[in-house]
């Protein structure tokens, strides 16, 4: 391989998935119907000022009224297996309740429509749209919300248990807990340390009882489950020789605490790291973490799913220096790091995407190196890997190099990755096509299909086409 993880030519196994990735409030649309009740999404992006130039996902995508084309478009890329997302407010419009008929008719819909197209059905339950009535009721920092989560579970497992290949419980809580209730860049947009760490627990409890209450359901012996963890690959920050900063080997111990552990931690191995309640005492006493918890929130998972994008580096802030903020959190109201707000982070050395997030292949080959020597009887997956970029259609061609390069690089650092003995299942690239962009809103495009937000047409990127040589050959195209 060359240094620059620029390969081509490096063939996969043949059992290795390849796919694309989406969810439900960024692609859906159809925000009122067949019994949808709102969620904290369509509260969020209402609230002016919360998303870019008031962008909602009312019509997003209308993957809902699309839900054919859409598949015939995943057929066309030759995908071998689609990660989706279902919208609990769709399942169960208050959050509580028996099941609303014509919601799992859709995704049952779905699943039927992968299956005939010999696409295996990846499903996430939660990637963030929380019923409003919920949230109402204080969201995820209320313990009560993991246990709706274990019924919404049950049902689903239920309704769809006899066809669905994969399971995952939770996208990124690390998102939901700490951009939603403490830097509140997303929904349900609360600024409160506190009410940041108290939503972790309670995520990590619905992981485990909604585990718990998928396996009673589901009657599918080979059925596989998950979580998708958006695990960060940390980095000292380096002086002008490269040597690592004194402080900076505490500020990476620290957010691999907040960021990493204070999941893999109760899900994977029982407890909460010591160190993290240590560093978060002076933010909350831990109190809502009840005996006979972390037994809970520690089940079997088949699988390991893992969202990676980029890289963040880290030092202690000396207090005087004006303080970099390239987290990309910098101007929000609060901070997504309780009890840590002096860690700075620091400008990367770029190449940037369209997000300003760093281009770091090699940290997609360390973080799955790292995890699999934490945890190495466990198979990973990436469930999410890609990149937005500006595109452009000329002539009906959208030649996007960039992300072609990007995935390139990516897919060359996995391989990497397998052959220092990384037991990785799968690839889903984030995002099958353009969609609603959470806080961006439609101003960032992740797709390897391009959409057009007027006439909702879709169109192949070459990054598509590039994707589907790549699937068709088992070998990275030159
Ligand atoms: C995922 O979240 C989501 O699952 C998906 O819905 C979303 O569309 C997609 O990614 C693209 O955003 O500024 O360098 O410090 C990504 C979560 C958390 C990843 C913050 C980047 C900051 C990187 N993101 N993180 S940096």
């Amino acid at each position: 391989g060359t240094p620059d993880y620029r390969d081509s030519g490096l063939e996969f196994p043949a059992d290795f998935v390849f796919g694309s990735a989406t969810a439900s409030y960024q692609i859906e649309g159809a925000a009122h119907e067949d019994g949808r009740g709102p969620s904290i999404w369509d509260t969020f992006s209402r609230t002016p000022g919360k998303v870019l130039f008031g962008h909602t996902g009312e019509v997003a995508d209308d993957h809902y009224h699309r839900l054919d084309s859409d598949l015939d478009l995943m057929q066309r890329l030759g995908l071998e297996s689609y990660r989706f997302s279902i919208a609990w407010p769709r399942i169960q419009a208050e959050g509580t309740g028996p099941a609303n008929v014509k919601g799992v008719a859709f995704y049952s819909r779905l699943v039927d429509g992968l299956l005939a197209r010999g696409i295996t059905p990846i499903a996430t339950l939660y990637h963030w749209d929380l019923p409003q009535t919920l949230e109402d009721a204080g969201g995820w920092t209320n313990r009560d919300t993991s246990y709706r989560f274990a019924d919404y579970a049950h049902i689903m497992g239920e309704a769809l248990g006899d066809r669905m290949a994969m399971w995952t419980t939770l996208n990124e809580p690390w998102c939901s807990a700490y951009l939603g209730y403490g830097s509140g860049v997303h929904a349900p947009g609360i600024t409160s340390g506190r009410a940041a760490l108290t939503a972790v627990h309670h995520l990590n409890l619905a992981h485990g009882l909604g585990l718990s209450a998928l396996r009673d359901a589901v009657r599918k012996p080979d059925a596989q489950y998950s979580a998708t963890l958006n695990l960060h690959m940390i980095r000292p920050a380096r002086d002008a020789d490269g040597e690592a900063l004194p402080a900076s080997a505490e500020a990476v111990r620290r957010i691999d605490a907040l960021a990493n552990r204070a999941f893999t931690g109760p899900m994977l191995h029982g407890a909460y790291p010591a160190d993290l309640l240590e560093d978060t005492a002076h933010v909350t006493d831990w109190q809502f973490v009840r005996p006979g918890d972390l037994e809970l929130t520690h089940q079997p998972i088949d699988v390991l799913g893992v969202n990676y994008y980029s890289t963040v580096t880290v030092t202690m802030w000396d207090g005087v220096s004006p303080r970099s903020n390239a987290d990309g959190h910098g101007d929000a109201a609060g901070s997504p790091w309780p009890g840590s707000e002096d860690v700075e982070f620091v400008q990367q050395p770029g190449p940037y995407t369209a997000m300003g997030w760093n281009i770091a292949p090699d940290g997609l080959e360390e973080l799955l190196v790292d995890v699999h020597e934490q945890f190495p009887t466990l198979p990973l997956m990436i469930t999410e890997n890609g990149a937005a970029f500006d595109d452009e259609v000329r002539d009906g061609v959208v030649q996007d190099d960039a992300r072609i390069d990007y995935l390139r690089r990516h897919f060359t650092a996995a391989h990497r990755a397998m052959q220092r003995g990384v037991d990785l299942r799968g690839y889903q690239v984030w995002s099958l096509m353009d969609n609603f962009e959470w806080a961006y809103g439609y101003t960032k495009r992740f797709g390897i299909v391009h959409v057009d937000y007027d006439s909702l047409e879709r169109t192949i990127k070459q990054s598509g086409h590039w994707y589907g040589e790549l699937i068709r050959s088992r070998s990275i195209p030159e």
